[in-house]
């Protein structure tokens, strides 16, 4: 593992952990890069996606540890992050709100579990942090936040 991919999942820690506006934030201007130098060739650029793509996978959203995130995990995660950004931001707690929020995530949860085995894979995020990379004009291995929305936003279309 690359010291490069260590970093850009602490890095991402704030996203996982909203607090306060400041957090906010952060997580919306977030960027990481998760290539080293010797990430060259097309095969170890995807190694380094993979590698990424399942540490976060780890870090984040397996609640219980056992090796596996459901989608219903994944779903949790992404429900407990919308909702701290909208309160974080004054949005308000109404049933509404929520709703949309519950909605979303689990309409993104839906989308990322492409193989519908009710599981999300480090395969399936990975095609999610390859997109999310592009979206920057580069295939660089540098991520921005702005290239995740763009990801999900994809994701979600039918
Ligand atoms: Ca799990
Ligand atoms: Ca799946
Ligand atoms: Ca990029």
């Amino acid at each position: 593992m690359s010291l490069e991919i260590d970093k850009a999942v602490a890095q991402k820690a704030v996203s996982y952990n909203l607090k306060n506006v400041n957090d906010v934030e952060r997580a919306l201007n977030s960027k990481v890069s998760i290539f080293s130098p010797d990430t060259k060739t097309p095969q170890q650029q995807k190694q380094a996606y993979m590698q990424y793509s399942q540490r976060m996978l780890d870090t984040y959203y397996d609640k219980d540890s056992d090796g596996v995130v459901t989608k219903g995990e994944f779903e949790a995660v992404e429900l407990d992050g919308i909702k701290k950004m909208s309160e974080i931001l004054g949005f308000g707690d109404d049933a509404e709100v929520d709703a949309q929020a519950r909605q979303m995530a689990n309409l993104f949860a839906q989308k990322m579990d492409i193989n519908s085995d009710n599981q999300i894979s480090y395969k399936e995020l990975t095609l999610f942090n390859e997109i999310a990379d592009m979206a920057d004009g580069a295939q660089d291995g540098v991520i921005t936040a702005a290239g995740e929305t763009y990801s999900s936003e994809l994701f979600m279309k039918d």
